[in-house]
């Protein structure tokens, strides 16, 4: 790490670790930090060339490309029809758009931007979903991330299983072919790079979860939403 950052982040009482930055915090360090292809004090975001004002996020160094030949989603666990999906099956299903604000829990947020995609309730209601079954856990063709919701949530009209976001398909960035879409909750749910949804008896924390972020991950009326589905 460049001497000059050192020192920055540790007068901020940063450590290199440190995960949650305040929005002004994060635009003072973006301003000293210098150009839009540097990356933030966790070493896990950069500002996206292009991006609309998204920073690009991966907890793992490289992700393998998927395409339209090799992309699989696969549905399982407690359901009475596991199944794998190819994008070609996804795109052939009903789509849903959606427009909202999307919100990272260290503060920057992207106003009205839309996803579209296959509700996740769809999926679950052809799989059939097994009585007992309480959650669904959300993994990652990184090998890496994963995410949850309990069933109820996951059932919501504005939870997507998304194939397009800001009116074009889903780049590699931005967790493409396909990326979860949580609307209501902070942007960490929107698991991207989707490969394996899992119905669960019960839910299961998350990658940050399990290192500090909150399950419950609504985000609330002091950040200018409710959670009122709009779809
Ligand atoms: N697979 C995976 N999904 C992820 C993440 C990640 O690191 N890996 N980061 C989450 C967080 S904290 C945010 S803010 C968004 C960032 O999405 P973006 O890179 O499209 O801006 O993705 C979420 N989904
Ligand atoms: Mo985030």
């Amino acid at each position: 790490m460049p001497v000059g950052r050192r020192l920055v982040l540790s007068m901020l009482g940063l450590g290199a670790a440190g995960l949650v930055a305040a929005p002004s915090l994060q635009r003072g360090l973006e301003a000293f930090l210098g150009s839009a292809a540097d990356r933030d004090p966790t070493g896990l975001t950069g500002l996206l060339p292009n991006g609309g004002g998204f920073r690009y996020y991966s907890v793992t160094a490289s992700v393998p490309r998927k395409d339209a030949d090799t992309y699989r989603l696969t549905v399982d666990g407690l359901v009475d029809r596991p199944t794998t999906y190819t994008l070609d099956a996804l795109r052939a299903l009903p789509q849903t758009r959606t427009v909202r604000d999307v919100q990272c829990v260290t503060g920057w947020r992207v106003p009205h931007t839309p996803f579209e995609g296959v509700r996740l309730s769809h999926l679950l209601d052809a799989a059939g979903v097994r009585p007992g079954a309480g959650a669904v856990r959300f993994t990652c063709f990184d090998g890496a991330y994963s995410e949850s919701l309990t069933l109820e949530q996951a059932r919501r009209a504005d939870v997507l299983v998304a194939l397009r976001m800001r009116d074009e398909g889903i780049g590699h960035a931005h967790g493409g072919p396909v990326r979860l879409y949580v609307a209501p909750m902070y942007f960490y749910k929107s698991a991207k790079w989707l490969s394996g949804i899992s119905v669960t008896s019960e839910v299961r924390p998350g990658y940050w979860e399990e290192r500090g972020y909150d399950v419950d991950a609504w985000v609330g009326r002091s950040n200018g939403r409710d959670d009122t589905p709009t779809v």
